[in-house]
């Protein structure tokens, strides 16, 4: 019995030296921005490669960590408290940490609403990133740094088919404009600096884990809603809005890959396929077995913006060819997900 107990204790104390080695070992990363969708299924891949795992957030005791929870991540990520718009907080994080990979995902990401707070919109998402980068500079310069940039930077593109990496930029809304700085402030540190810095335009990407008040969840939700007897509608603004919508899961793997090269690019990640959010609405209906969707949807002036980005379609040739990316999951797949997803959740809700 003893000798047993013995043993199993020298286990324990093998594994908590090997587990405090392999700590001491493993790649860090920091994460801004992991409450949100690419937060969580980035930290869960960073996890399964075995990084150490250190989370932003602005404040512990009211970040939301629904996502984490979600995929049973919560307890292995090292959450830090840090802000954007604190330079002080930031070179203090960074110097503490001093991690081997930062990907900046903070942000203030919903568009419709950048019109609203163009000026907390601008401080964290554009003189955050810069912020960011400062503190890389100066006390973690070997690091490699990820700017989360986005095809809303595109804008409506002159009637160009497909979007890619050297397409001309003409953002439309603050969101855009914010997020544009941060993209050229990376590529300028990267050319003044030396430093590995790059930039992943990563067109819309969805999930179960997409906010409610992005037009996709807000679909899913509303059509598991339908279902469940709990609404009889769904209110929406611009529905001929087209976009190249992509599975999250498989664009925070394009996140890493980006990383992992000898030297620092851009990459438009995206499907190459667009669709309207009409097809989104269609495609969502006749999961519930619903076909004439329209007398379900009501349109409300609420839902627009002062301006639209009309159509979005990326090419992801560079990705395919030196990151070896390539999407997984279609756009009727995402959907059937989604709304999977919704009607489970409702259902275990009620
Ligand atoms: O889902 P959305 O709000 O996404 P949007 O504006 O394309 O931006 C998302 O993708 C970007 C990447 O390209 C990210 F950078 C950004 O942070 C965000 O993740 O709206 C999609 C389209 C728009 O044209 C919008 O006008 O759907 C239209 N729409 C129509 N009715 C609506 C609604 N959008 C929302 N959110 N809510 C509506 O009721």
């Amino acid at each position: 019995m003893k000798l047993g107990h013995k043993s199993r204790q020298s286990d324990c104390l093998g594994s908590a030296v090997y587990s405090s080695i392999r700590l001491a070992m493993a790649k860090k990363a920091l994460i801004t921005g992991v409450c949100g969708q690419d937060g969580a299924y980035l930290s869960k891949l960073l996890l399964s490669k075995d990084y150490s795992v250190h989370g932003m957030v602005r404040d512990a005791s009211s970040a939301d960590f629904w996502r984490l929870n979600e995929l049973d991540l919560k307890d292995q990520i090292i959450i830090e408290e840090a802000d954007m718009r604190d330079e002080d907080s930031l070179n203090t994080l960074v110097e503490n940490i001093k991690p081997d990979e930062i990907y900046n995902l903070a942000a203030l990401s919903f568009v419709g609403a950048s019109w609203d707070t163009s000026v907390e919109t601008s401080d964290i998402n554009a003189m955050g990133a810069l912020r960011l980068l400062n503190a890389m500079k100066e006390h973690s310069p070997k690091a490699k740094y990820y700017q989360a940039s986005t095809s809303e930077m595109y804008g409506n593109s002159n009637g160009e088919t497909f979007q890619d990496e050297t397409t001309p930029l003409h953002p439309r809304s603050p969101y855009a404009i914010s997020k544009l700085f941060a993209h050229w402030m990376t590529i300028n540190y990267r050319e003044s600096y030396g430093l590995y810095a790059c930039s992943g335009i990563l067109f819309n990407h969805e999930s179960p884990l997409r906010g409610i008040n992005f037009v996709t969840r807000k679909i899913t939700d509303g059509v598991a809603r339908i279902k469940l007897g709990l609404e009889d509608s769904i209110t929406l603004g611009n529905i001929d809005a087209q976009r190249d919508w992509g599975f999250a899961g498989d664009y925070v793997k394009a996140m890493w890959e980006m990383l992992q090269q000898d030297t620092p690019e851009d990459f438009v990640i995206s499907t190459g396929e667009t669709h309207s959010v009409r097809d989104f609405l269609q495609a969502a209906f006749k999961e519930i077995a619903i076909t004439d969707w329209e007398s379900y949807v009501q349109f409300d002036d609420r839902f627009t913006r002062p301006l639209d980005v009309e159509t979005l379609c990326g090419s992801n040739n560079k990705a395919q060819q030196k990151l070896h990316w390539e999407p997984t999951v279609s756009f009727e797949e995402l959907v059937r997900i989604m709304v999977e997803w919704d009607l489970k959740r409702l259902t275990s809700a009620s």
